[in-house]
């Protein structure tokens, strides 16, 4: 039977659906019917069929190195955490977990710590994410609430873009926007990034400021339009802070706000005239803005231009954060911020005291617990002695990475709920526990416009895995606390969220879902997407908020603040001459947990990478495609170059992604500082003072073998799973030869090899097959053919062929180079070749070799392809 469910990547939410095939395998397909997404998915969600083995998945529980079963090991969590507690207090122990986990699972462990461990120590990699956002939306609104929904994308005139790149991490909700576009040509664009991303390329504004200014070009904005009577007065008596905000807004000037983002003054205007004229405008912001120490200053920014100007709480209108993880909106609706409670309540003593009694606990905590940077720095100090770490990756993730592992590495007790074995977290935990992964677990997600969604089980769980809301409820019974963690259906979970965001709300707490309290478990498992709130005036939800004007203050008004921009605590200095951008690339997740073991992913970018501006290349000795060491106050990273005019000079980018699972040096959260917003503690993820030199090293090569290799920190390597072959690029010091005899192989191999001054390959063949396949240069990358290599690994070549593929080259036939669409695996070098043959846009490619025509996401490099090479 097929089954509805969400996809587990981007906060979009799209639908899909999951088809028991007669060979045992599943089907995935885009649903057609689910609203965020009606059919489409881009290539992440496309490709979620093939990340379903049970390649690296946490098999088993594991206690001190060694595997364990269920019963042990959640007797070690519960007995630890409570001898803990006991010596030390409740603050001792702390939670750190994730917008990726299921709605139910989150409101368990919020209740198990501050409901009755007691202590406000449970935060979450939202932190890193929509902190900043959700103190924008409470100082304006009195409540985390997002005004807007998707269809607002198809009916707004102005969508304004910044710091998203929107085409790469919410691909589906951008298409929407394109599509929408297309239908009425009138509809414009503008996208405010300092970097020319893929969102740009359909942009009809682009606005390139300097990094970390966006709070003056919004202020500015007010002021102008005020200047030009473009305010509604009409709204004025609904508003509190209007006149101090204004007042505070009027220093930006045109000139003032064009010397200060370094953007042309007619630019600036021709931005400022849209909003003026566009009657419907919509601002889609996401981690350009709030990954900030001013970020939830460039939140209320734009929030106040949109409620002083009344382009709120009307069809294609608003300011609408978008959520990055598939449930970091349910993490804030359950209170899984160290700063609230649950169901959006604070820390009021009224609150506390509700909680007390709808949880019947006496133990509720009273004071908001460690946001995210500061736990770990607690624990480094040895003050929060043990963490339970679960759907997050904060080796990799958190700032200032070197100390997050010195941290984990002293902690007294790490523990790690984690669906994937090996992790660059997972490594430092003393107790592993095995979580259902998606597919296997069922629960419930909200998705950026508030719409609540089911996440269902198609699949067997893998080995022992079990879902985390029944791992925290385990574990919370064996500390003492059984009635309630008693349940045994998320369902049941959910129930009670439900019911508890309606408890003694009586209109005064925007996230009310009273309207699914009494949902039967059968019910909530047919449960079809809702956005909320669903209580007794809106039974069937409600797709946009503050229509009425009202909000969630005592005084129902809503609120400006008055901003004072300021620059990011990251300033270019003589031995830091140059700012880092870090952000996503539109194949990968995160630390690539998952993306990474789809080889059709990883092939669009093979190898962690800094973007940089010729000119600074110039300014270091770089050219396109060396191997460059950046480094920060924190630590450094080495990465490959791409020259690219995209970039403004002074700037860089490197992406998040890499990880020690997949490059011994490119963890780039290792170079990031850990200064964080005051209000939100979100940290400054996306500017930080660097430096950047040529990384020595005599050789450069790529190894491919059959098992993953042990290669150790003697090389730079990074490694790249291609099906069965896996993939290193390598540099290294000292002869070739020397480092590739150490690593090498099996007596009983043979050895093919071709050496020159220049070059060293050597292939090892084994059982009539190829076993390892070596190529090294001296200085740069050598150039082969790797899909060619890979292939004979599975197709030994004929003899006559095999001097082929000692040089890296396929014997006959082109290649299809670096892959394009990951959809239908169309590489740059066949679409090259079509261009030639006269395919001259994106319609004709796609007819031609399908490209682009599936989830789209590729067409902006289509586009710049077909530029650069006219037909
Ligand atoms: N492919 C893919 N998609 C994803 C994810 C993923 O890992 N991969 N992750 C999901 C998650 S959790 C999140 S939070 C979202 C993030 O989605 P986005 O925020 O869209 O992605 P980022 O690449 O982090 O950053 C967006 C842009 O901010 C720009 N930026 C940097 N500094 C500034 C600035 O000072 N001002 C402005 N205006 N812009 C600036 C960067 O150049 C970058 O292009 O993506 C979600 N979707
Ligand atoms: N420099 C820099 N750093 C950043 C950012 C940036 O833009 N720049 N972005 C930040 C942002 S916005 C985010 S959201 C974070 C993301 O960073 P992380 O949250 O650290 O990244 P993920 O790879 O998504 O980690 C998810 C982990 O949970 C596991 N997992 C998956 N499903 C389940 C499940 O059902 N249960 C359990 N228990 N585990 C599961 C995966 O195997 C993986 O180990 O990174 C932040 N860090
Ligand atoms: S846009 Fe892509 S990654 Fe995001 S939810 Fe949709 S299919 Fe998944
Ligand atoms: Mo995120």
């Amino acid at each position: 039977m097929t089954r509805c469910t969400t996809c587990p990547y981007c906060g979009v939410g799209c639908g899909l659906q999951a088809t028991p095939q007669p060979d045992g395998g599943v089907a995935l397909s885009a649903d057609t019917h689910h609203p965020a997404n009606r059919g489409r998915l881009c290539v992440k969600g496309a490709a979620l069929g093939d990340t379903l083995g049970h390649e690296g998945r946490l098999l088993s529980p594991q206690v001190d190195g060694a595997p364990a079963d269920w019963g042990f090991a959640l007797d070690s969590v519960a007995d630890r955490l409570s001898a803990i507690i006991r010596r030390h207090g409740p603050h001792a122990v702390a939670f750190y977990a994730s917008g990726q986990l299921l709605t139910e699972d989150y409101y368990a462990a919020n209740k198990l710590m501050k409901g009755f461990i007691g202590s406000g120590n449970i935060d979450t990699n939202s932190r890193l994410c929509m902190a900043s956002a959700v103190v924008g939306y409470k100082r304006a609104f009195g409540a985390d609430a997002v005004p807007c929904c998707y269809e607002d994308l198809e009916q707004t005139q102005l969508a304004i873009v910044a710091g998203s790149n929107a085409a790469w991490a919410h691909p589906v909700a951008w298409q929407r926007l394109l599509a929408a576009r297309q239908a009425r040509p009138a509809t414009k664009i503008v996208v405010i990034d300092p970097r020319r991303t893929a969102s740009c390329d359909d942009a009809d504004l682009h606005l390139p400021l300097r990094p970390g200014t966006d709070a003056a070009l919004f202020a500015g904005l007010l002021h102008w339009l005020h200047q030009q009577g473009g305010l509604d007065p009409r709204l004025w008596p609904q508003l509190n802070g209007l006149e101090a905000t204004l007042a505070a807004a009027a220093a930006w000037t045109l000139p003032a706000v064009a010397q200060f983002c370094r953007l042309a003054e007619a630019d600036i205007l021709a931005f400022y005239r849209l909003f003026a004229d566009s009657d419907r405008a919509l601002t889609l912001y996401c981690m350009g803005i709030n990954q900030s120490t001013s970020g939830s200053d460039k939140c209320n920014a734009i929030i106040n231009l949109h409620l002083a100007s009344g382009k709120i709480g009307r069809p294609g209108c608003g300011p609408f954060s978008l959520t990055g993880q598939p449930n970091a909106m349910g993490g804030r609706e359950v209170g899984g911020l160290a700063n609230q409670l649950a169901c959006h309540m604070d820390f009021s003593e009224e609150n506390v005291d509700r909680l007390r009694r709808f949880w019947h606990s006496e133990r509720v905590a009273t004071e908001p617990g460690l946001k995210a940077v500061a736990l770990f720095e607690a624990i480094a100090r040895g003050e929060v002695k043990a963490v339970w770490i679960m759907g997050t990756n904060p080796a990799v993730s958190l700032p200032d990475g070197l100390r997050v592992r010195q941290a984990l590495t002293g902690c007294e007790l790490v523990v790690v709920s984690d669906v994937s074995a090996k992790t660059d977290t997972t490594e430092l935990a003393h107790i592993l526990l095995p979580a259902q992964a998606w597919g296997e677990k069922d629960g419930t997600v909200t998705n950026s416009e508030r719409r609540i969604s089911r996440q269902r089980r198609f699949l067997t769980p893998a080995g022992e895995a079990r879902p985390d809301w029944w791992i925290i409820s385990q574990v919370a019974q064996r500390m003492g606390f059984a009635s309630a963690f008693a349940w045994h259906h998320p369902a049941a979970i959910f129930r009670e969220h439900a019911a508890l965001s309606g408890f003694e709300n009586q209109g005064r707490r925007a996230f009310d879902i009273s309207g699914l309290a009494t949902v039967t478990d059968d019910e909530w498992d047919r449960l079809t997407p809702v956005q909320w709130p669903v209580n007794a005036r809106h039974p069937q939800g409600q797709a946009r908020l503050f229509g009425s004007g009202r909000c969630y203050h005592p005084d129902g008004k809503a609120r400006l603040i008055p901003i004072q921009p300021r620059l990011p605590v990251a300033k270019p200095a003589a031995l830091w001459p140059l700012l880092l951008n870090t952000g996503r690339t539109r194949d990968q997740w995160h630390t690539m947990t998952r993306t990474g073991l789809v080889s059709r992913l990883m092939q669009h970018q093979s190898e962690p990478w800094c973007d940089i501006h010729p000119l600074d290349a110039a300014r270091f000795g770089l050219e396109d495609g060396c191997l460059a060491r950046i480094q920060s106050a924190q630590g450094w990273v080495v990465v490959r170059c791409r020259l690219t005019s995209s970039q403004q000079p002074g700037c860089l980018f490197v992406p998040m992604h890499w990880n020690r699972q997949f490059c011994n040096m490119a963890n780039v959260d290792q170079l990031v500082a850990p200064h964080t917003c005051p209000f939100a503690g979100q940290p400054e993820s996306k500017q930080t003072a660097v430096r950047i030199q040529r990384y020595d090293c005599d050789w450069q090569g790529v190894v491919l073998a059959r098992q993953p290799l042990t290669l150790g920190d003697a090389v730079w390597w990074s490694r790249m799973p291609y099906g069965a072959v896996t993939a290193y690029w390598l540099a290294g010091s000292g002869a070739a030869s020397d480092w590739f005899a150490a690593l090498a192989g099996h007596a009983h191999w043979r050895y093919q090899q071709a050496q020159t001054p220049e070059v060293l390959h050597r292939l090892g063949w084994g059982d009539g097959a190829l076993q390892i396949a070596f190529y090294a240069a001296r200085g740069a990358q050598p150039v082969i053919d790797i899909p060619a290599v890979v292939a004979a690994f599975s197709d030994a070549p004929a003899p006559e062929d095999r001097l082929a593929l000692l040089a890296g080259q396929q014997a006959s036939g082109e290649a299809a180079g670096r892959t394009i669409c990951s959809c239908y695996g169309v590489g740059e070098r066949q679409i090259a070749q079509a261009i030639d043959e006269g395919c001259g846009t994106v319609e004709a490619l796609g007819k031609r070799l399908r490209c682009g025509t599936n989830c789209g996401s590729c067409i902006p490099e289509l586009k710049q392809l077909l530029a650069r090479q006219p037909a």
